[in-house]
């Protein structure tokens, strides 16, 4: 069974992952509203990911016989001025995301809770992924994204990310086949 302090900070988690998921689908409209389809397909394949680690928490907590409880869900900016102003925003989000990743893991070593462990160092590496994508292309629009062409040059490289299978935010993975 679950410790109760380990399993309240995890179900905030949950919290947090899901605003992840509706910050990065905001940030995809936006892109899309400015034509850069690229970056706005990224972040569509961002925020799928993000309900992917929600739902690892969820999970996690229901197998362990506690009981999760779903917090409202706050959304703090919708409206960004550049493409660089948005990489700057995603890479302080995951900064952030990544300081709650390891208070959790502060408490479950204080209350020793080996189980909960090796899926919580799952979450370690993937924050440095995570800080690592997001900071990488903040620096490119930097550099790169300050003319008009190195924008959409990038736009187009970011536009190759794949989905994870079956994403519902791929816009061809319920595409009817043809004469269907
Ligand atoms: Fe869930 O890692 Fe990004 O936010």
């Amino acid at each position: 069974m679950i410790n109760e302090k380990v399993r309240n900070i995890m179900n905030e988690q949950i919290k947090h992952e899901l605003e992840s998921y509706y910050v990065y689908l905001s940030m995809a409209a936006w892109f899309h509203s400015q034509d850069l389809d690229g970056m706005g397909h990224w972040m569509r394949v961002q925020a799928h990911e993000e309900t992917i680690h929600a739902m690892k928490f969820f999970d996690h907590i229901t197998d362990r016989d506690g009981t999760v409880g779903l917090l409202d869900l706050k959304q703090e900016k919708t409206a960004w001025t550049s493409a660089e102003e948005i990489w700057k925003d995603a890479y302080a989000h995951e900064q952030f995301i990544t300081s709650k990743i390891h208070a959790i893991m502060t408490v479950v070593r204080k209350e020793g809770d080996f189980s909960a462990e090796p899926m919580l160092n799952w979450f370690v590496n993937e924050q440095i992924e995570e800080e690592l994508n997001t900071q990488k292309i903040w620096k490119q629009c930097q550099t790169m994204g300050k003319t008009k062409e190195g924008l959409f040059m990038l736009d187009r490289e970011l536009a190759a990310r794949i989905f994870p299978a079956g994403s519902p935010f791929d816009p061809l993975a319920y595409q009817q086949p043809a004469g269907v």
